[in-house]
């Protein structure tokens, strides 16, 4: 038996195990998107420009993938994007600690190693920047598998008090910003509702892709909210804090915030909302040809609605059903194919598009709300290439 074969075979064991895919979903046993399979090529998109091109990891700076040469259903830790406004901290694993603080019963306190020897979990789960989009061909994207501990169980352990509303998750990461010409020493934070805290899935993960927690996904415990964009997914976290007001810190209140014009109650208006879950997006991120014959392959994610289905439209052509990877779960990213045949010489546009279970579709371009700020940029991504 081939590697290919093993891994197909456990691929549709892990399937079957999460009934992450609706019923109805197409899903093909052989199909082995993502690694390229021999004889394969990459046909190149004419919308990305030979200018583009993504540079090795450094320290402190923004990293992306590019997406047309994903290779593997578990993105490697060096390759996974890397996003960090205050720099990457260097953290102690031996002298860390995790406290819960504010409005709880116990205040608690925990060493890695105490954290360690909980009970802990493992689960798939990809996620992109919510400022991901199409002028990185949706490069700031990656797919991990993670283990850590609940995060419910622990505020259960320390106890919420009555009245309490929010929890405010503090990285060890601290800028000097400078605000009304005083200079102000500022951690990354992100906040979550009670409930929002409170799903079973959250969890502070201290393993990625069976490795502990590399330094620049935020050693050594960082949280992660599957379903989520990434900014909510703290890392070199330090402290949790239970308070009864509202956190308006800078990733809550001003920067990860969309600003867009919907329809309040029948006013048209412009409005902010800060960047939540993540919306039903799906994108095509590269085109094989083997022997003549092509597949374009791509993504999608979403909060952890069931999907329905992935579709490819050709030129104007219908939309036509693409295969869903079998190994996707609830919160992992889908990958698809779809067999493109006689496939023309010359120009052609290409777009995909999601549907979930409950009817949802997303979005085109002209059906994307009117918006100022680049972030949640979900709408239907058509490529261009040549045959
Ligand atoms: N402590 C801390 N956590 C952080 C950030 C940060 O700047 N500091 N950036 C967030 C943002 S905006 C994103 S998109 C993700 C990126 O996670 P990654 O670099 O592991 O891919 O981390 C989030 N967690
Ligand atoms: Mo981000």
């Amino acid at each position: 038996m081939n590697p290919e074969d093993k891994s197909r075979r456990e691929l549709l064991k892990g399937a079957l195990g999460t009934g992450a895919l609706a019923a109805g979903a197409a899903v093909v046993p052989n199909m082995i998107f993502p690694a390229l399979a021999q004889g394969e090529t990459l046909v190149p998109f004419t919308d990305v420009p030979d200018t583009f091109n993504v540079r090795p990891v450094r320290p402190n700076s923004t990293h992306y993938l590019d997406t047309r040469e994903i290779t593997s259903y578990f993105t490697d830790n060096d390759d996974f994007y890397l996003v960090q406004h205050y720099g990457q901290p260097e953290v102690d694993n031996d002298s860390w600690r995790l406290r819960i603080t504010g409005m709880v019963d116990n205040e608690l306190e925990f060493s890695l190693q105490d954290l360690m020897d909980r009970d802990v979990f493992e689960q798939q789960a990809g996620f992109e920047c919510g400022g991901n989009g199409r002028r990185l061909f949706q490069g700031l994207i990656g797919n991990a598998y993670w283990k850590g501990v609940g995060l419910q169980k622990l505020l259960e352990e320390a106890g919420i008090q009555n009245g309490a509303k929010e929890i405010v998750f503090f990285g060890t990461d601290i800028a000097t910003e400078e605000i009304r010409d005083t200079e102000v020493d500022k951690a990354f934070a992100r906040a979550l509702s009670i409930e929002d805290a409170m799903r079973p899935e959250n969890m502070l993960a201290f393993e990625m892709n069976g490795e502990p927690l590399p330094h620049y996904h935020g050693k050594p415990v960082r949280l992660l909210i599957p379903g989520w964009y990434g900014v909510a997914n703290v890392k070199w976290i330090n402290q949790i804090h239970v308070q009864d007001t509202r956190y308006m810190g800078r990733f809550m209140g001003r920067d990860y915030v969309t600003l867009k014009k919907v329809d309040v109650g029948g006013v048209e208006r412009w409005v902010e909302n800060s960047v939540t879950t993540m919306n039903l997006k799906s994108s095509i991120v590269r085109v094989v040809e083997s022997g003549g014959r092509h597949k374009i392959q791509g993504f999608a994610l979403n909060d952890g609605t069931p999907i329905e289905s992935i579709e490819v439209k050709i030129d104007n052509g219908p939309w036509q059903r693409a295969q869903i990877n079998p190994r996707s779960t609830k919160y992992s990213w889908k990958l698809f194919s779809f067999d493109w045949d006689n496939a023309s010489a010359g120009d052609h546009t290409i777009v995909s598009r999601v549907t979930d279970i409950n009817g949802e579709v997303q979005a085109t371009q002209e059906e994307m709300p009117e918006q100022v700020s680049f972030w949640e940029d979900f709408g239907q991504f058509t490529r261009t290439i040549t045959i």
